[in-house]
């Protein structure tokens, strides 16, 4: 768990936790734990995806998977076990943010409802069961609005329920959320065809390599890209709208469409 845990990732859904957190007018550093309970799933899901029975690869974040370092029932048991150690450290961040148990409630409820079959499971099944099968631009954006992008929407929910932002603040947090989270798979589709494994610190190319429907695919890498920049900018203008502005906010949809691994 810890090998998983401690692996060198971007940490993008916990700085979105944190920065939606503070443009909602939240002021505590235990906003860090809510942030970390959301890594925490994150990194469950890395951990089970690169498994044999889905993705079957051999490199995350610069080194060996987890099942590879040691092995697939090792890391088979270490994705789980992840799941209540988030439940945990999701629950003592909100007693000390001085949340209720009733608003405790609600965000767990966000975050495993995100996690779950509705969200992130949900899209990594229709994920598997499209390999092989082109999909229409609908159905690409159905499968990654669950598989990615719902985890990374209620990152930025998470923070904006942590604050106490009101219902309106909530929507334009969900909205931005919402746009980021497909901007994230966009770029990241385009970064798996022009990255190297190198770059990426995980199989550069492997989209192609099994045949899957993405956006490049579907898009061209310049379509694609300018697709990405679309959705990080309505995603700026949803906060700009609504009165919640945030540079920081601003400054992670930009990197998330810039970045280069
Ligand atoms: C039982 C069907 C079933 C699923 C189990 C494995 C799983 C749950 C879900 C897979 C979700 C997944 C891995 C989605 C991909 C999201 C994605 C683009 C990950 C890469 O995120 P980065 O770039 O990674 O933020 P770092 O390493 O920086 O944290």
């Amino acid at each position: 768990m810890a090998y998983a845990l401690r692996s060198p990732g971007k940490r993008v859904r916990p700085a979105l936790t944190i920065a939606a957190y503070r443009a909602c007018g939240g002021t505590s550093a235990s906003i860090a734990g809510v942030a970390a309970a959301v890594e925490t799933v994150h990194t469950y899901s890395l951990v089970h995806d690169d498994l044999p029975c889905m993705d079957d690869d051999d490199l995350r974040r610069g080194r060996p998977t987890t099942h590879r370092q040691f092995d697939v029932p090792t890391a088979t048991r270490v994705g789980f076990l992840l799941v209540p150690i988030a439940a945990r450290v999701l629950s003592e961040a909100c007693g000390t943010l001085g949340l209720s148990p009733k608003e405790a409630g609600t965000l767990a409820v966000e975050l495993f409802t995100a996690g779950g079959i509705s969200g992130m499971v949900g899209g990594q099944w229709l994920d598997l069961e499209a390999e092989g099968r082109t999909l229409e631009i609908e159905e690409l954006r159905a499968v990654h609005r669950g598989k990615t992008g719902a985890l990374i929407e209620a990152s930025c929910v998470l923070g904006a329920m942590a604050a106490r932002a009101e219902a309106g603040e909530r929507n334009a947090i969900r909205d931005f959320g919402r746009e980021v989270g497909l901007a994230f798979q966009v770029a990241d589709d385009v970064l798996d065809a022009t990255g190297t494994s190198e770059e990426l610190g995980k199989t550069a190319g492997k989209d192609a390599a099994v045949a899957k429907s993405t956006y490049v695919q579907l898009l061209g890498v310049e379509g694609a890209r300018a697709a990405a920049a679309r959705h990080a900018e309505a995603a700026v203008n949803s906060l700009e709208r609504s009165g919640v502005p945030s540079v920081t906010l601003a400054s992670l949809a930009r990197y998330i469409v810039t970045r280069r691994h």
